[in-house]
């Protein structure tokens, strides 16, 4: 056995309370675009203040609403991966596994993840953005190329999730909080740390005396942290933590 992996299988053996951090890397297997790779990713194409912004949706508000409707069929379309079916399978394994992810998508709930906990909201949600109104969006509106308008104020229809200078869900937040400051480990997995408060995770986790395991092909800011760093694909390298055969 690689002896990083080695390494991450016994903090993983002598730890009774699990929790994990998820970023956009984790769906890169299953073909949804990752923010920040130089080539593939979706901010290598597109200004992130004008797609993922309060500033972007007032200035444009077609323009957020398609870019996000594309992503939401790419999203639908896609797979989860071996990287998700592991994380489903380590919340077998480890009572109270608390899963934490920045993504929108929903490939950890349909790989089998009960529990999990989302900072940045779910692309396949709506609510008005004046109003905050849930609303439902059918099938047709979503190719519009416009946003539906709101029932109630006439405001304009956006995703649920979070933009830059929004505040995330506070209930989520403190979940997410309260389970890095109680865990004996903490996978950091698929994300490039750039994004707070998310990034601030595993800090406090490593002061409350956590081990940080990460996983990710490159190094990033959080790699300071971490006791064992696996580099290569999350999809590979979870199910070999696991002695998964897949
Ligand atoms: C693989 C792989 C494979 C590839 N296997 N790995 C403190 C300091 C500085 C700034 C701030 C601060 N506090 C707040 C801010 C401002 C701001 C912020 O963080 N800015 C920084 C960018 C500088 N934060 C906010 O505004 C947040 N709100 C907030 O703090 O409210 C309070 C407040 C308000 C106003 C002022 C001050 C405080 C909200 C942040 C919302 C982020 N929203 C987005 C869009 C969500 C909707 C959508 O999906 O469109 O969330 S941005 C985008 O980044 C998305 C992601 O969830 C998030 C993180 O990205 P992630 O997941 O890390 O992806 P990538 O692409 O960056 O990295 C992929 C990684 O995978 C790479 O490392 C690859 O190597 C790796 N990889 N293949 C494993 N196969
Ligand atoms: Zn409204």
């Amino acid at each position: 056995m690689n002896p990083s992996i080695a390494a991450a299988v016994e903090i993983l053996h002598n730890s009774a309370l699990v929790a994990c951090l998820t970023g956009a890397g984790v769906s890169a297997e299953s073909g949804v675009p990752t923010f920040r790779d130089a080539q593939t990713g979706l901010w290598a194409r597109y200004d992130p203040q004008r797609l993922a912004s309060p500033q972007g949706f007032a200035d444009d508000p077609g323009l957020v609403w398609r870019w996000y409707m594309a992503r939401l069929a790419g999203v639908e379309r896609a797979m989860p991966n071996a990287g998700h079916r592991a994380l489903a399978e380590m919340e077998r394994r480890w009572p109270g596994f608390a899963l934490i992810t920045q993504n929108v998508d929903d490939l950890h709930e349909r790989a089998g993840s009960t529990n999990v906990i989302h900072l940045h909201g779910n692309i396949a949600r709506f609510h008005c953005h004046d109003c905050g109104s849930s609303h439902n969006v059918q099938i047709e509106e979503r190719t519009f190329p416009q946003p539906p308008r709101c029932a109630l104020c006439g405001g304009n229809i956006r995703p649920s999730v979070v933009w830059f200078g929004e505040t995330l869900p506070h209930s989520s937040l403190a979940a997410a909080v309260a389970a890095v400051s109680a865990c004996d480990a903490l996978l950091v997995i698929g994300t490039s740390g750039l994004v707070y408060p998310a990034a601030e995770l595993p800090l406090i986790a490593k002061r409350a005396g956590s081990r940080v395991i990460e996983i990710n092909p490159e190094p990033g800011p959080l790699s300071v942290l971490t006791d064992v760093a696996l580099r290569g694909p999350s999809g590979e390298l979870l199910p070999q933590l696991l002695g998964i055969g897949e």
